[in-house]
């Protein structure tokens, strides 16, 4: 079943995205955690990590090299973190595949 994050590679709701290219889209999380807070999402269907197959191996170096590139546009020369929540015991909640892309603050370690 389709999620938000479709409706908004559909443009059919508004997002404020920074990068989109034939593969993924990143737009800024709408409840952000850090003052960088950018979601990368693949635009095929795929509801989560889990469900990611071998057919895919290019499609998901294709989003860590963007978010590579992105954190570089965004000015994080300090560092980074990458998330991806995997199913609902791993804090997931849209049920679209994506990256979390956070900096701009020290981001301390363990998460929550
Ligand atoms: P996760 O918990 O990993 O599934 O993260 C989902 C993120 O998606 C969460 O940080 C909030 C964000 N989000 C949910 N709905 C929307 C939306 O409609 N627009 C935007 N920009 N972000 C959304």
């Amino acid at each position: 079943m389709s999620t938000i994050f479709k409706k908004i590679i559909n443009r059919e709701i508004p997002a404020d995205i920074v990068y989109e290219d034939d593969v993924c889209m990143a737009f800024k999380d709408v409840s952000p955690q850090a003052p960088v807070h950018v979601l990368v999402i693949p635009k095929k269907e795929i509801v989560s990590l889990a469900n990611a197959e071998d057919d895919d191996k290019e499609l998901l170096g294709h989003l860590l090299l963007t978010v590579k590139k992105l954190a570089a546009e965004l000015g994080l020369d300090e560092g980074y973190r990458t998330i991806i929540n995997t199913g609902e015991g791993g804090g997931q909640t849209v049920f679209h595949l994506h990256i979390h892309l956070m900096g701009g603050r020290s981001l301390t370690w363990p998460p929550g």
